[in-house]
């Protein structure tokens, strides 16, 4: 062992290209992070090991000037002992030490996909389950099967134990979808001695359904078989993209970030830069996807434990597919691969876990003047940023899509399959769900996100202000608005942590403005700013006081500021399975009295947006993709319109409309310098 230690630690010190200070951890790093665990702490089962990402301040100091010392690779692990006793400790890779070991009482780490695989072969084997499967008339148990979710929280047992609820599907044909056939029964099996320990059983039994409800090729075949209308539509980039890449740093229009990925989060996107006319303005130290919560909306004992943090119970990283070109993404495509380690400390790759690539992004701008005919249409492209990922029944489609006007968007689309609940013949729903198939309920439930914003808008010092479209507060008929007619955006800035807990507000169609209030555009007078807009945001809909509301604290409003903190990533705690939510760990202990101040800080914003989703047959077997989405816009950023210099597919200006000339040839190097020099003019902006 001492040996592979060794010559681990000659890889990682010799090597000649560093690491980004960002990258996520290399396979190579995780094994000399474990070599390090054993060597000091022997034999353990490993969790999780990542990135522990460097101080801010430290990091900010070296991007500025990268001839300062380099931060230090350290390494976060999250293991356990064999009897099931959990530790948190961080490696120093430079000195090759353990620099903090700690034993965590109480405290559950997530459920990693081999958790969950265990799970069902320990449920099929149990005399107890198979005794529930035969009085529901199923005999023969490779045709069972089951989603184990994180038990969320039940008090009946509490935190000491590491425990999963088997939500309980049959296959009648191993070809079969299993959510079509839901087992009314939920068995709860301790993760740590694969011992079931409970099985949940409803007073009045429900029989299995037997209708199928599939959506493979030789299912559609015998419905009528594939739609035959649909010609090839290709996309070719037959000079590559336009994008460079050093290591995981990309370029592309004026955008400069860096890409990160780890077990938790997925993708993260950090030091994001616009090339303002050869000046390089930072814009967001960090961004990602913090956290999620699904609560369902059925109140019959066992399901209000179904509100999975598929994020931290499960890792959004850990669960990522492998995409693969022509199907999850089109065109040219730049992957990069997302390195873990397995519970036996062995290297785990996921091929093709980020995929980069460009898309058309349809008409940039346009205009014609209708008294002669001159015309400019411009069209956009797009660089997404992507990942999938599989969380049991459901997929989650993450794009972070940059636009050549500086704008971020985020996009997820949700797809797969309803989680599903069996239904006796006649059953009432109650309200509290749909029959989507004979047989099937699939319960109301939420898909509420945590986007965390570290906002960098020329500087680390950033303020928040709500912005209303507000009618002018003066009466009809007075001096000030004598005609009723006025109304304007109202600025609120966010002074403490206190004042930014708000919610949506549709009516005054609510954005927040995240400025920089000492950079003042020198046309509007006002600061510098990316403008958060976010229309999909539906109220946390478990009450106050419930368990879903004291376990997802961040989900309580649509936004909330806090001052920035080394370590303060995620906002349902750093350990969220079977947290009981007292005290509510993560972004409510961070508020706290709610005092900060937060104006012209460094700052990050919690926002918490999503879907509520009441099923219908539709969305059954599998549901057609839904997307959702977000901006954060420049406003009051740039001079003007920031794509006035993306080459046009089309523009004829007045004369030369009358000439009957027009450009349209972009490859025609002429042509191109005819526009420019239009464009240089200036005409449109001149007074
Ligand atoms: N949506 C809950 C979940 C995620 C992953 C694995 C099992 C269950
Ligand atoms: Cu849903």
């Amino acid at each position: 062992m001492a040996d592979r230690l060794k010559q681990l630690y000659q890889h990682i010190s010799q090597t000649t290209t560093p690491p980004h200070p960002f990258d996520p951890l290399s396979s190579v790093e995780i094994e000399y992070a474990i070599a390090l665990v054993r060597r000091d702490h022997g034999k353990l089962g490993y969790n999780a090991i990542t990135l522990s990402e460097p101080k801010k301040k430290e990091m900010i100091a070296w991007l500025a000037d990268p001839s300062l010392p380099r931060p230090r690779r350290m390494a976060e692990i999250v293991a356990v002992d064999k009897d099931s006793a959990l530790y948190d400790g961080v490696a120093d890779l430079k000195d090759g030490k353990i620099v903090s070991w700690e034993k965590l009482a109480g405290v559950q780490p997530l459920i990693t996909m081999e958790d969950l695989q265990d799970t069902e072969r320990v449920v099929r084997e149990d005399p107890k389950v198979i005794e529930q499967c035969r009085i529901l008339g199923i005999d023969d148990m490779s045709k069972v099967y089951c989603d184990p979710w994180t038990i969320g929280y039940d008090e009946r047992f509490g935190s000491d134990v590491r425990l999963q609820q088997a939500l309980m599907y049959y296959r009648p044909h191993v070809d079969d979808m299993q959510y079509a056939f839901p087992l009314d029964f939920c068995p709860i099996v301790n993760t740590a001695t694969g011992e079931i320990i409970h099985i949940d059983i409803p007073s009045v039994r429900r029989p299995v359904n037997t209708f199928a409800s599939n959506y493979m090729p030789p299912d559609i075949e015998k419905i009528g078989g594939y739609r035959t209308d649909i010609k090839p539509l290709n996309i070719t980039q037959p000079d590559g993209v336009s994008f460079t890449m050093n290591g995981r740093e990309i370029n592309w229009q004026n955008f400069n970030m860096h890409i990160g990925f780890n077990y938790k989060e997925g993708i993260v996107l950090n030091n994001i830069s616009f090339n303002d006319r050869g000046n390089v303005r930072p814009l967001f130290y960090r961004l990602s996807l913090a956290e999620m919560v699904v609560p369902y909306g059925n109140p019959e004992h066992p399901h209000q434990r179904k509100h999975a943090f598929d994020l931290g119970e499960y890792g959004g990283g850990y669960m990522t597919n492998s995409l693969s070109l022509g199907c999850d993404c089109k065109g040219v495509i730049h992957y990069l691969d997302a390195e873990f380690c397995n519970r036996a400390g062995a290297p785990v790759t996921i091929k093709n876990a980020i995929c980069i690539h460009e898309e058309d992004a349809g008409i940039l701008f346009k205009h014609t003047d209708f008294r002669d005919g001159s015309t400019i249409v411009t069209r956009g492209r797009k660089l997404v940023i992507s990942q999938i990922f599989t969380a049991a029944n459901y997929e989650y489609c993450v794009y972070w899509i940059m636009h050549q006007d500086g704008t971020i968007q985020l996009e997820i689309k949700l797809t797969g399959i309803l989680n599903t609940y069996a239904m006796a013949p006649g059953e009432d729903t109650h309200g509290w769900g749909t029959e989507v198939h004979p047989g099937v309920n699939a319960h109301n439930h939420q898909h509420l996100f945590c986007l965390r914003i570290d906002p960098q808008i020329d500087g680390q010092k950033n303020t928040v202000f709500q912005v209303d479209a507000v009618p002018g507060e003066a009466e009809v008929g007075s001096k000030e608005n004598f005609y009723g007619n006025a109304f304007y955006a109202k600025k609120t800035p966010y002074k403490t942590v206190a004042e930014s807990q708000v919610n949506y507000n549709g009516a005054t169609s609510r954005t927040w403005d995240i400025s920089n209030t000492s950079k003042l555009h020198p046309y509007s007078k006002k600061p510098a700013t990316y403008k958060l807009v976010s229309r999909e945001i539906p109220g946390l809909l478990p009450k106050p006081g419930s368990l879903v509301w004291k376990r997802a604290g961040f989900a309580r409003h649509a936004v909330q500021v806090t001052k920035y903190q080394d370590g303060q990533l995620h906002p349902a705690g750093r350990h969220v399975p079977q947290t009981s939510g007292e005290p509510s760990l993560g972004l409510p202990e961070w508020v706290g009295d709610g005092n900060d101040k937060i104006e012209d800080e460094d700052i990050v914003l919690w926002h918490t947006f999503g879907l509520t989703h009441f099923p219908a047959p539709e969305d059954f077997p599998v549901m057609p993709a839904e997307p959702m989405s977000l901006l954060l816009r420049p406003r009051h950023f740039f001079l003007r319109n920031p794509v006035l210099d993306v080459p046009p597919s089309y523009a004829s200006t007045p004369s030369q409309v009358a000439a009957g000339k027009g450009i349209t040839d972009l490859a025609d190097k002429s042509s191109k310098l005819a526009f420019r020099a239009a464009l240089e003019t200036e005409a449109c902006c001149k007074k």
